[in-house]
């Protein structure tokens, strides 16, 4: 017992050593937590999404864009603007919660046939979606067929919109 009275008495002479070193670590870790924490809210968004391939805007929504070229018995035609945004073409409004005021998720702008989906939640959409809101019922068509990128997509109203694809959608009136 009387030894360990003894310990603090000689270890005496580093404790200021000691201490430097203490607060030398404390730094360190203070700084590596630092760091870590910066990393951890920079890459937050992408880790937010289920896939970490669903692209998240400045105001924490998802938004991404998918280009379609509508094909009507074999001619390019042109895809109206305001798709979810003027009352006309906003036929569904089932999606309307996820989407900032004034526009569904599912929308055009222009008619370089550019969609947005533009969503609050992170969620899969679908064309079908998208043709709900647009009031375009392709079920009295004929030959409807979609590509997606190139590739034969045999589904079309279940396909969900990916940043960056270029879809293809042909139907025949008659
Ligand atoms: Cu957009």
């Amino acid at each position: 017992m009387k030894h360990d009275g003894q310990e603090p008495k000689s270890n005496f002479g580093n404790s200021k050593k000691k201490i430097k070193a203490f607060v030398a670590i404390g730094i360190l870790a203070a700084l590596a937590i630092g760091v870590s924490l910066i990393m951890l809210t920079s890459s937050s968004p992408a880790s937010k999404t289920p896939s970490g391939s669903v692209p998240i805007d400045s105001m924490g929504m998802m938004h991404l864009h998918t280009h379609l070229t509508l094909v009507i018995d074999g001619k390019d035609t042109t895809v109206p603007a305001q798709i979810g945004i003027d009352s006309t073409l906003w036929n569904d409004h089932s999606l309307d919660s996820y989407g900032m005021t004034g526009m569904a998720p599912l929308h055009t702008h222009d008619t370089s046939g550019m969609i947005h989906v533009e969503s609050y939640k992170v969620k899969d959409y679908y064309l079908g979606q998208l043709l709900a809101i647009w009031g375009l019922n392709l079920s009295d068509y004929k030959q409807v067929t979609l590509t997606v990128n190139g590739q034969p997509f045999p589904d079309y109203q279940n396909y969900v919109f990916k940043d960056g694809d270029k879809i293809t959608l042909s139907f025949n009136t008659k």
